[in-house]
């Protein structure tokens, strides 16, 4: 995209974030990618080296736990040298203006309340907590890493994600799909929306939608605005162009 399309395109976003009196923002992997997360379905991507429905589903975690354990203790041992990127703290200014009501997000990293953000909804869960899959006690990240069973039971232990085919935690669903139905704006970043029902949110929404994400993923046309870019350099530019809107 042309700088000067792409120029105008940041400072129409910007004044749709302050026009807006109720703004939501959904985020997918590609949010954390530029805090060196690897995202699920890019060439890199984590999904890239394994088929997720292997490592991220109740039948591999009750059947090959081995390797969906391994999936989910690298990904957890990565997190230790992950922190927000700038793009992270722009959200969190935004929330702290009032001018962004709630993130609900695919990631299970966490970075958006490292970042600040107070409100946020896990809608595909955490990896920064686990339980027991049998008797669902709360265990620790310790007992994980170390791969002990639970000490209660006996029985697995897994982080507090939603694998595939589980449903989705019913407070942060419900909560993010109130926010939407009343928002003035949905703000998509990072996300090739193929996980059902976290893809259905953006269309439930009266209010205007925009679609940041690095490539086009088939999606672009049911969004009022779409700007290709990294998420990181894209919400910097988002932040210093709402700078110079403020009175
Ligand atoms: C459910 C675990 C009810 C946590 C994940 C057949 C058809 C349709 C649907 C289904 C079907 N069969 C089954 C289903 C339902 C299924 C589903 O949707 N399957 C799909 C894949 C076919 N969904 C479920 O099972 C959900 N539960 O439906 O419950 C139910 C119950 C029982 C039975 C039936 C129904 C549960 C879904 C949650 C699954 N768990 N992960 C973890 O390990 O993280 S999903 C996994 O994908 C991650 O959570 C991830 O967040 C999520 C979505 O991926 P994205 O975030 O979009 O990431 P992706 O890599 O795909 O895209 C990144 C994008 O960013 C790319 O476009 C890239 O270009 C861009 N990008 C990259 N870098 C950057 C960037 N953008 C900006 N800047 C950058 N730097």
């Amino acid at each position: 995209m042309q700088g000067a399309v792409k120029t105008d395109k940041i400072r129409e976003l910007a004044q749709w974030i302050a026009d807006s009196a109720y703004t939501v923002v959904l985020t997918g992997a590609g949010c954390s990618v530029d805090a060196g997360i690897p995202d699920f379905r890019s060439p890199e991507g984590w999904w890239r080296k394994i088929d997720p429905m292997k490592v991220a589903t109740v039948d591999a975690l009750e059947n090959n736990y081995p390797l969906s354990w391994e999936f989910y203790h690298d990904r957890i041992k990565h997190l230790d040298t992950v922190k927000p990127h700038p793009g992270h703290y722009v959200l969190a200014r935004l929330e702290e203006r009032g001018k962004l009501q709630l993130v609900a997000t695919q990631n299970v990293d966490g970075l958006h309340q490292m970042a600040g953000n107070r409100h946020v909804a896990e809608l595909h869960g955490s990896i920064r907590s686990f339980r027991c899959h049998s008797c669902l006690r709360a265990a620790t990240r310790e007992q994980f890493m170390a791969k002990e069973p639970c000490p209660a039971c006996g029985g697995k232990l897994r982080p507090n994600v939603v694998l595939f085919g589980e449903l989705l935690p019913e407070d942060a669903w419900s909560r993010a799909m109130d926010a939407v139905r009343q928002a003035e704006l949905v703000i998509v970043i990072g996300t090739s929306l193929q996980v059902y029902p976290v893809n259905q949110l953006p269309s439930m929404t009266r209010g205007k939608t925009a679609l940041l994400n690095k490539e086009e993923t088939g999606e672009e046309h049911r969004f009022d605005l779409f700007i290709p870019g990294r998420a990181a350099p894209l919400l910097t530019e988002i932040g210093e162009a709402l700078e110079n809107l403020r009175p």
